[in-house]
């Protein structure tokens, strides 16, 4: 049976997985109506893996015997003054998702729960992976500045990108 305090902490990650696919979608409707597909196609792809991750959570949480509650959620920021700003207030999430993951991690390990520990080794490694990424693509952006052609080729690339995702987690072919 799963600890109390881990248990408490595991939900709030939850609420953290669940508002991140929230705030992933709003930004993902904003490019699309602002006319960036590529951006919105590798944002809805984003959308989906934090529903995924939070499933995770739910799952394992479930199967150690506690119960996976759901939390209220705070609205998503929907309004962003560029393409750009958008990308920096991803890499500010996915920084504070770490933390809160690492801080997760150390509650289990206080705990001396060492199969939450275990568990959480897959989003340690996923958090790299993920801020990676959008630095980047902020690096990227910050060569283009405001020159509109070199950001219509890296809404290209994004589309490549999200494509890329989509294969990489779509079922193998029978
Ligand atoms: Fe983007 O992160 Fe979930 O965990």
């Amino acid at each position: 049976m799963i600890k109390k305090t881990v248990e408490k902490a595991i939900v709030h990650q939850i609420k953290n997985e669940e508002h991140s696919s929230r705030l992933y979608l709003a930004m993902a409707s904003w490019c699309q109506v602002k006319g960036y597909p590529g951006a919105a196609a590798f944002l809805y792809k984003q959308t989906d893996e934090e529903r995924m991750h939070m499933l995770k959570f739910v799952h394992y949480l479930n199967d150690r015997g506690g119960h996976s509650l759901l939390l209220a959620l705070d609205d998503p920021t929907a309004e962003y003054k560029s393409l750009t700003d958008l990308f920096e207030k991803v890499l500010k999430h996915e920084e504070f998702i770490t933390a809160e993951i690492n801080k997760l991690y150390e509650v289990a390990l206080n705990e001396k729960d060492y199969t939450t520990g275990s568990f959480l080794q897959w989003f340690i490694t996923e958090q790299i992976e993920e801020e990676s990424t959008v630095h980047g693509i902020l690096d990227k952006m910050k060569l283009a500045g405001k020159d509109s052609g070199g950001l219509f080729l890296i809404d290209k690339e994004l589309s490549a990108l999200a494509a890329a995702k989509g294969a990489a987690t779509a079922a193998p072919a029978e």
